[in-house]
């Protein structure tokens, strides 16, 4: 998948360099245009359900992805090839051209608004922690965890949650960065850190799949605020971002957003109630 998407990039080079020279009415034109070109876009995903899954066939879905596929389409892009990153190596992968837009969950915050071109919102979530059954050291809040000298707490790599725990005065040493879903469940199961954070829907969905009776989910984390993600662009593709968000705004007033995601288990009405200035905003 990686060399696919280094021959993409190279391809869709040429191709910009092409489309500039024929008049293309802007750099932001030739994007959209080297991506109908190129036949796809690539996304940056985590594999983290629901925002996010690829299943063992290689089958990309998750609310995050079927949206982007979706808009795409509609901006006649064909479809979209997907690349696994750790959050924390989204953006960087953005700017250095490795992906063409991340679509997986990527909470809107304002270091990260001024990092990339956000869209409008997507999908938004409070956030959880995933514990032993009985909640034995009482957590409800990340400073719950500060406040116990021994606790730990997982979260993802340059995640939303792992930035929580620290600002929640949780030191460097308990907090623990977690490559995946599947991992963070099984450091609670054995006991090997005493809490994994994720935003609620991927806490539920990793509670429903372990059937574990011995494991509590504590949702949501007291004092954590409700986010939104949104796609997003790299700096200089605004143009491509705008289209996006046309199209992403029909969608929502004609229902095919909600029809997209609810499924899923997020919500429309939350996403519509918001924006990406007010996100971007947020302290
Ligand atoms: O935006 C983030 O950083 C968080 N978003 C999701 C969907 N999962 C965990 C991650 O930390």
């Amino acid at each position: 998948m990686k060399k696919l998407g280094i021959l993409a990039g190279v391809a869709g080079l040429a191709v910009s360099t092409m489309l500039l020279a024929s008049g293309a009415r802007s750099a932001d034109d030739a994007k959209l245009e080297q991506l109908k070109q190129q036949g796809f876009a690539r996304v940056a995903i985590a594999n983290e359900p629901p925002y996010t899954a690829v299943a063992a066939d290689g089958k990309v879905s998750g609310a995050a992805p079927d949206v982007a596929r979706e808009i795409f389409k509609r901006l006649g892009v064909n479809d979209i090839v997907a690349s696994i990153s750790e959050y924390g190596a989204m953006i960087p992968g953005l700017q250095a051209g490795r992906f063409d837009v991340v679509t997986a969950g990527l909470f809107m915050k304002p270091e990260r608004c001024a990092a990339v071109a956000y869209s409008e919102p997507v999908l938004c979530d409070a956030e959880a922690m995933l514990v032993k059954k009985g909640n034995p050291k009482g957590f409800k809040s990340y400073e719950d965890i500060a406040k116990e000298s021994s606790a730990t707490v997982g979260a993802p790599g340059g995640g939303t949650e792992e930035k929580l725990a620290l600002n929640a005065g949780v030191p460097r040493d308990r907090v623990i960065v977690v490559p995946d879903g599947q991992s963070g469940l099984k450091m609670v199961q054995d006991g090997r850190i005493d809490a994994y954070s994720l935003p609620v829907l991927s806490i539920n969905d990793l509670m429903k799949k372990a059937n574990d009776p011995n494991l509590e989910v504590i949702a949501p984390v007291q004092g954590a605020p409700v986010y939104c993600d949104g796609a997003a662009f790299k700096k200089g593709d605004e143009a491509l971002r705008d289209a996006y968000d046309v199209e992403l705004a029909k969608m929502k007033k004609s229902g095919e957003f909600a029809k997209i995601i609810e499924p899923y288990g997020f919500s429309a009405k939350a996403a519509m109630s918001t924006t990406r200035e007010k996100l971007c905003a947020a302290k």
